[in-house]
């Protein structure tokens, strides 16, 4: 009976929240519902101010493509329809706008033409989800809600970093890439169009930046890609629309061997090398101590300061190691005649010197942290704050500004679950979920803060080129912009809301109960996001220890599919249709169904390792096809693991096997290189088939891969199991 009754319960929840409810994202600072529906029809005018043409040609260009119908288009104001107007006194906040929907017309006025655009926004959230759709859409009450809403950004940049470098995007997915950033109302794109692995913007003084720096590989079948101008003036046009500001980043001084390789001068040694086509983080810095490379960057800059009109210009700056400009005896001359005791202040010196290059071009500097960290930066500039949400106090102090991207929260990057299936991702910190992101602390977001806001970083390293290019079995996909978009969607939707809303005013439950209806929006839009597993209303420890689940569906429109016993659920899996009794709760697996095609990873709970809690942070697992029956090595991933320089004890643990296993020595690897050994020191508390091994890094590097190699193999054959735990001691 209470089955029944739950049942029928999240049935009128959802029937009615369908058909009343208005969940626009990021949620509008003030909102109130009034009588009645405005009804779209082919007769809607909609009509602008002098000077609003674009925004009202985007405008009916959506409509246009959803309904099939012509809307006329009317400079002046019309008295129904839709008007478009800008009003600076509406609102002291840049991009805020008023939106009026009654059922006699809908009147939309921004402090400016980005705010104009966010009314547009919201109003297409009012509209039915088909209403983002590219392709006619028949049979749809084309009605939105009569509302009145006042609303403002808190935060001036809600942005996001694509890694075009790592792997090359064209320009319609960028523009895809930015159409959808502006859905949800982010307004920065940072284009990473530089690292090791490619140069991606045509400078016209160094062709061979292009020529050579933007491909690897053999001729025949090289990959890479780089925009033209052209291209790159066609991104801007088609983003300014759309209030995206594109923020070109041209990093230096580490970072850059794209551009060695076409011009091996750039760099202390002079050597040639190839563009990289494994992830690679290049030693070879941008040579501080040669004219030539000074005048390389001028250059360069000039072109894309002409290209770019952002306000903003980012020169990257992270992860740099100093060891050439430490060898160099140009970089060292510098540090004689400027006074600099330390090579990575060279780093600083340098920064210093585009700042006022770009001054000089009223641009303002961003860069990673470390342009503030190696020496003082005399002219104000952003720093993006990448390790840790506490560092964005430091900039204010420095007088700087903050942009929070912390890895922990911000870098879409990682894996969003830990459940089996889920696509690889990078793994150097623990994974991201969409609540975790979107509960991202702030602790400076005063009315005094200098933090301009969050962004999300959408890093491609994990993916680079062909040679692990993800196979999406959900999607039934396995191109890589669509794996982006999977990555990015809907975390960006949670980071949009965190830069858009006071910080008090974030509420998960709220943001996650509107999040529902916006996926089949993201659908109309052709994006493919990740799929939300179905939400757990509940969970009940029954007398026996069993558990009961109860449900309900993530995605407006979706089924619920499930097994009891511990295998993965598919498209016909029973349905679930009210509380579900399992005997261990880990036996328990659900899925959020839309169609055949498109499905989620199921809930999962993983193995419970709290009784090993002593021996640190569960690292890998062994099972017995991966042992010998001799003493042979043993290579388990320990990522994220290691998490920075320090001492480490490293614990392995027999759990099951009739034959014990033999520990030998034990050796560190960073990617490939070996950097720390260890011998056995013997067996770990009362487990007595187990080992433990100490040892010290003195060189990690954010999101590179470690591996724990040990000697080991099972006495007499190979049928055991076993954990690998790792601790970090100091
Ligand atoms: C660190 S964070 C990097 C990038 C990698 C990323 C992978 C930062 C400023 N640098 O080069 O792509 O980790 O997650």
């Amino acid at each position: 009976m209470r089955q029944v009754f739950t049942y029928l319960f999240i049935f009128i929840f959802f029937v009615t929240a369908h058909a009343q409810d208005i969940n626009i994202i990021p949620k509008p600072q003030s909102l109130e519902r009034t009588n009645g529906t405005f009804q779209l029809t082919p007769k809607t005018i909609i009509s602008y101010e002098p000077g609003l043409e674009k925004e009202a040609n985007y405008l009916s260009e959506v409509l246009s493509n959803s309904t099939g119908w012509d809307f006329q288009l009317k400079q002046g104001n019309n008295k129904n329809g839709i008007h478009l107007s800008v009003n600076n006194n509406i609102a002291a906040k840049a991009e805020a706008y008023q939106l009026e929907v009654t059922p006699k017309r809908v009147i939309i006025t921004g402090k400016d033409q980005g705010g104009l655009f966010y009314g547009i926004q919201s109003l297409l959230q009012l509209f039915p989800a088909q209403v983002y759709s590219n392709q006619r859409q028949r049979n749809i009450d084309w009605t939105a809600p009569a509302v009145v809403i006042n609303d403002a950004p808190e935060r001036p940049w809600r942005g996001m970093m694509l890694d075009v470098s790592r792997y090359f995007m064209d320009k319609e997915f960028v523009k895809k890439y930015i159409d959808m950033m502006a859905m949800y109302k982010m307004n920065k794109l940072q284009f990473h169009l530089i690292d090791d692995s490619g140069w991606r913007l045509e400078i016209k003084k160094y062709p061979r930046l292009t020529e050579v720096g933007a491909w690897a590989g053999p001729d025949a079948n090289r990959l890479g890609g780089y925009y033209t101008q052209e291209d790159i003036k066609e991104i801007i046009e088609y983003a300014t629309v759309r209030n995206v500001e594109v923020i070109p980043e041209i990093e230096f001084p580490a970072h850059i061997l794209s551009a060695v390789v076409a011009y091996p001068w750039l760099s202390c040694t002079g050597e040639q090398h190839e563009v990289p086509t494994q992830h690679f983080i290049s030693r070879d810095l941008l040579c501080v101590g040669k004219e030539s490379s000074i005048q390389f960057l001028e250059d360069v800059l000039e072109e894309t300061v002409n290209l770019f009109p952002s306000h903003y210009i980012n020169i990257g700056g992270d992860e740099a190691v100093y060891d050439r400009w430490k060898e160099c005896p140009n970089c060292q001359a510098v540090m004689k005649r400027e006074g600099i005791e330390k090579a990575s202040q060279l780093q600083g010196y340098l920064t210093n010197v585009v700042a006022e290059m770009m001054k000089k071009k009223d641009r303002t500097i961003i860069g990673w942290e470390e342009i503030i960290q190696r020496g003082k930066v005399n002219e104000p500039v952003v720093a993006l704050m990448w390790h840790q949400v506490k560092d964005s106090i430091q900039a204010t102090q420095m007088g700087h500004k903050a942009i929070l991207t912390p890895a922990t929260h911000m870098y879409l990057d990682m894996y969003e679950s830990n459940t089996p299936g889920e696509p690889k991702a990078a793994n150097w910190m623990p994974h991201i979920t969409l609540e975790k992101c979107y509960n991202m602390p702030i602790n400076d977001y005063s009315d005094k803060s200098t933090v301009l806001g969050v962004q999300g970083c959408l890093w491609t390293d994990i993916f680079i080129h062909g040679n692990t290019l993800q196979e999406i079995a959900m999607l039934n996909e396995n191109r890589s912009e669509n794996y982006v978009e999977y990555l990015t969607f809907p975390r960006a939707m949670a980071i949009a809301e965190v830069g858009w809303l006071k910080n008090n005013d974030r509420d998960y439950n709220d943001f996650n109960r509107r999040m529902a209806s916006h996926y089949p929006r993201l659908d109309a839009k052709q994006c493919h996001y990740r799929m939300p597993e179905p939400k757990i209303v509940s969970l009940e420890t029954t007398a026996d220890n069993g558990a009961i689940f109860t449900l309900q569906p993530s995605v407006e429109g979706s089924s619920i599919r499930y097994t009891t016993n511990g295998s993965y659920p598919h498209v016909h899996s029973p349905l679930y249709t009210g509380p579900v009794k399992v005997a261990d709760k880990s036996d328990f697996r659900a899925i959020t169904v839309v169609n055949d095609r498109q499905y989620s990873l199921p809930i999962y709970f993983a193995p419970d390792y709290s009784a090993y809690k002593d021996y640190g942070k569960f690292t890998a697992e062994w099972k017995p096809l991966q042992l010998q029956s001799k003493v042979a090595p043993l290579r388990l991933e320990a990522t994220g693991k290691i998490s920075g320089n320090g001492t480490y004890q490293a614990t392995y643990i027999q759990t099951k096997g009739a034959n014990n296993t033999q520990y030998g020595d034990l050796k560190v690897l960073k990617r490939n290189e070996q950097v720390a050994t260890a011998t056995n020191n013997g067996a770990a508390g009362s487990n007595k088939n187990s080992a433990t091994y100490t040892f010290t890094i003195d060189s990690f590097e954010a999101g590179t891969p470690f591996y724990i190699e040990t000697q080991m193999g099972g006495d007499n054959g190979n049928d055991s199991y076993g954990l690998l735990f790792i601790k970090k001691i100091d």
